[in-house]
């Protein structure tokens, strides 16, 4: 029956809707049915419209359903200052950067940079750290991550609640390169460098490493979380045996509440092991919420004032609401891909692989079964992802290493959904600091261990990079 409805429903695309609706209502459509059109596996959904990153998962049961809407009201809604009527949302501050997680993953997609000079920097982080110079300065960035600035800490926080001062306020200016592609064409790159407008401690100094970094999309999370150690190992080539250029490894990073060190998944230098973790982190860092992972209020020793502010409970966020927002951002659901049959989309997908993108951006996994998260047990999904680092090359490096991640090493971020950012958020930034203006330009700024997908973009003809884009677009 299955087959007849699948020869059928490709004739006009109502009557596939039709029946791709008859056969979800018969139960979860198994990832590996999907033409590869199902990113997610059955965390899969049809939708291509501004609310295309937002939605659950359709393979959430009813249970499951309650705790998603609970998650997803604790990450739109803004949090308040303590002491407030509403206990379960007060303690945001003393120093923050938003007062919701959805103020920078704008409808669960990913940020932008200030369209003029007066626009707020909201939906960027400023990231900021001594450099490492002696041998045990280098261990401690090994083992804790980062040295945090003795008066800014790890994060610039721009905004602080009445009667302290933000730590600092910026702008972005833009430094602009060119790339002259085979066929003659001129691209013209640009990245953000922040300027310091307004401090509370001073300018940084010379030895302080900033790292400015976009807020990303948020779907699919939880697939990625149950993944196994072993799987994205299975990827790793540290000294490159099989001399293709391209040598991921996993960062080691550290477990909250714990000494030994784990693989990291998330953020753009893969610094935080887990979503829970990486949740924890983003309430803490960016709204000044406390939780049971991190109970301590982000202050430096230095930030008398913001010690002694007021706080929202201890910790202000419970661990049900944590738990709340971790089921929520990982069970959105992966938009379904489109266009897949076009011919043009077709010869980009045999472009990603033949220029070697694939080599970082992982194609397929099959998701572990894991007794408590059924609905993403068992799936083959397509994040086009390895979740390793990777030497990105001087033009993208930050050159501020972050536990075993050097300056130039990044993560390579999922693509799956990456064709609806504009849709979705009216804008389109890509990579780590939102530089890259199109899909082409984000291309154009790989090289270190992409150099070889590089060269193969820059050499090949119009209607190939046409197509390769194309193919992202279908994503
Ligand atoms: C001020 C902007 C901002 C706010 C507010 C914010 N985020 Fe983020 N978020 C970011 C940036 C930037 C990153 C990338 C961080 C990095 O590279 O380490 C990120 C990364 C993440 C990731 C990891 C995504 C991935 O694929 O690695 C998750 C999950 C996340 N944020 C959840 C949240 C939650 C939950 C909240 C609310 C508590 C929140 N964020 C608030 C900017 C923000
Ligand atoms: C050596 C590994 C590697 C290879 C090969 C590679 N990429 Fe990437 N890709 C990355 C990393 C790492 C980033 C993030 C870099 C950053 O943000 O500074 C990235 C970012 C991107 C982005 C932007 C994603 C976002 O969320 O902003 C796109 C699009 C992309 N790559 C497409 C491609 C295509 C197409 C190819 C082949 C022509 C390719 N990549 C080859 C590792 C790789
Ligand atoms: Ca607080
Ligand atoms: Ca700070
Ligand atoms: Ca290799």
């Amino acid at each position: 029956m299955q087959t007849t409805a699948v020869l059928v429903s490709w004739k006009t695309r109502g009557v596939r809707h039709l029946l791709l609706a008859a056969l979800l209502m018969m139960g979860p459509v198994p990832g590996s049915w999907g033409f590869g059109i199902q990113s997610g596996g059955q965390s899969s959904i049809d939708r291509a419209d501004q609310n295309a990153f937002s939605l659950a998962s359709p393979a959430l049961s009813l249970q499951q359903r309650h705790d998603f809407y609970s998650g997803s009201d604790l990450f739109r809604s803004p949090w308040v200052i303590a002491p407030a009527s509403n206990r379960s949302r007060d303690g945001l501050g003393p120093l923050s950067n938003a007062n919701g997680c959805r103020d920078c993953h704008t409808l669960d997609g990913r940020g932008h940079l200030p369209t003029h000079p007066d626009d707020n920097n909201v939906s960027l982080l400023l990231r900021v750290s001594l450099r490492p110079e002696t041998d045990v300065q280098w261990q401690q960035v090994r083992e804790q991550g980062v040295i945090p600035h003795p008066q800014y800490g790890a994060q610039i926080q721009d905004f602080a609640n009445p009667g302290l001062v933000p730590e600092a306020h910026y702008r972005l200016r833009y430094e602009t390169t060119h790339v002259t592609l085979a066929d003659g064409e001129v691209v013209t790159l640009s990245r953000p460098l922040p300027e310091w407008v307004e401090t509370a401690y001073g300018e940084p100094a010379a030895n302080v490493n900033w790292s400015l970094r976009l807020a990303p999309a948020i779907v699919g999370l939880g697939l990625l979380d149950i993944l196994d150690d072993e799987q994205i190992a299975a990827f790793a080539d540290p000294d490159d045996r099989d001399g293709d250029g391209i040598s991921g490894r996993p960062n080691r990073v550290r477990q909250a509440g714990s000494d030994g060190l784990v693989n990291g998944r998330y953020g753009w230098k893969a610094e935080q092991p887990s979503l829970r973790q990486q949740n924890a982190a983003a309430f803490l860092g960016d709204l000044g919420i406390t939780s049971p992972l991190f109970p301590e209020e982000n202050c430096t020793p230095a930030a008398t004032q913001c010690r002694q502010a007021p706080t929202g409970g201890s910790p202000e966020l419970s661990d049900t609401q944590l738990n709340q927002i971790t089921f929520y951002t990982a069970n959105l659901a992966v938009p379904q891909r489109r266009n897949v049959r076009d011919p043009q989309v077709k010869q980009g997908e045999a472009l990603f692989t033949e220029a070697g993108c694939a080599g970082c951006h992982r194609v397929a996994f099959v998701t572990p079964k894991v007794v408590r998260q059924p609905q993403l047990s068992g799936q083959t999904i397509h994040p086009y992802t390895d979740l390793l680092l990777h030497d990105m090359g001087e033009g993208l490096a930050d050159h501020r290493p972050v536990f075993s991640a050097s300056g130039s090493e990044w993560r390579t971020p999922p693509l799956w959904g990456i064709g609806l950012t504009a849709t979705v958020t009216g804008q389109e930034h890509y990579l780590h600091d939102g530089r890259a203006r199109n899909l082409l330009e984000a291309i154009l700024w790989h090289d270190g261990e992409a150099r070889a997908s590089k060269a193969f973009v820059v050499s090949a003809s119009r209607e190939q990079r046409a197509a390769l884009v194309a193919f992202l677009q279908s994503l």
